[in-house]
């Protein structure tokens, strides 16, 4: 790994906010890509810390702090992540599903589509399928996109579609999954659009459940 990289990838694990800005700034100052800073340095730096709660030697204050330190480094990313002059293709409701308090997949979905010029209506985490619901009606967003991080709160991406449906507005919106345990086959149970893996396939994806 690049050395610059390796910085970001270790204060990333050590939870260091104030070192990965400064490493994350410099990396980009030596020419690296933001993808490459993102994908090698951050999102593998979370994977890892994810072995570690599972190994026990971190516990959910490290990851927390991690996590942290991630969403700094982010905010430095985010001007780098941003396509110019581009007319919106549409409006998008997104948000962490109910019991879900895990952000930092949905914050990057979120800023990866602002960057291709989408309007975010950001509902944030443990979002109910009535805020949803609201969401939707309220701001006539052509896309719900869901994120879920927990096996246990992934069934709430199906409670979510069932009260669209209840509200009489699932034909309005396409509704769009995400995150670590959620499949194209689980997608495809619930009666979603749309899955994608990451962020920037779902950017891709969110213009093609448009363009259909
Ligand atoms: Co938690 N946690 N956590 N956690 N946490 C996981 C998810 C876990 C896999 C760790 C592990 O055991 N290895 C595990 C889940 C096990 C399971 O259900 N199978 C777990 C657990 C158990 C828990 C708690 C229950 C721990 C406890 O309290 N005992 C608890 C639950 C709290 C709750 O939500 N109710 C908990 C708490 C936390 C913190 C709050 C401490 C913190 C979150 C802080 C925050 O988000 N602000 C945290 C963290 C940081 C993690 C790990 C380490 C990292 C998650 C992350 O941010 N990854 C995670 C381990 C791991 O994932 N390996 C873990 C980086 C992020 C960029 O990836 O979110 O997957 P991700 O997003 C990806 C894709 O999934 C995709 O795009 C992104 C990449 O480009 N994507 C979408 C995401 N959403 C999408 C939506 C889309 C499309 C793509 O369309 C709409």
């Amino acid at each position: 790994m690049d050395t610059g990289l390796e910085k970001v990838y270790e204060g990333i694990l050590d939870g260091n906010a104030k070192l990965v800005v400064v490493e994350v700034q410099n990396a980009l100052d030596a020419g690296l890509g933001p993808a490459e800073i993102l994908n090698q340095g951050m999102i593998a730096a979370m994977g890892e810390v994810g072995r570690l709660f599972e190994e026990g030697e971190y516990f959910v204050p490290e990851m927390l702090i991690a996590a942290r330190a991630m969403q700094k480094g982010l905010e430095v990313l985010k001007p780098y992540l941003t396509e110019a002059d581009v007319q919106s293709p549409g409006k998008v409701a997104i948000g962490t599903v109910k019991g879900d308090l895990h952000d930092i997949g949905k914050n990057l979905v979120a800023m990866m589509l602002e960057g291709a010029a989408f309007e975010v209506i950001d509902l944030g985490t443990d979002v109910p399928p009535e805020k949803f619901v609201e969401a939707v009606r309220d701001s006539g967003a052509q896309i719900v996109a869901m994120s879920a991080l927990l096996t246990t709160t992934m069934t709430n991406m199906k409670n979510t579609i069932d009260a669209l449906k209840e509200a009489g507005l699932r034909d309005q919106v396409k509704v769009m999954v995400g995150g670590a345990p959620v499949t194209q086959k689980y997608a495809d149970q619930i009666g979603a659009d749309g899955f994608s893996e990451d962020a920037s396939r779902a950017v891709a994806k969110a213009k093609l459940l448009l363009a259909a």
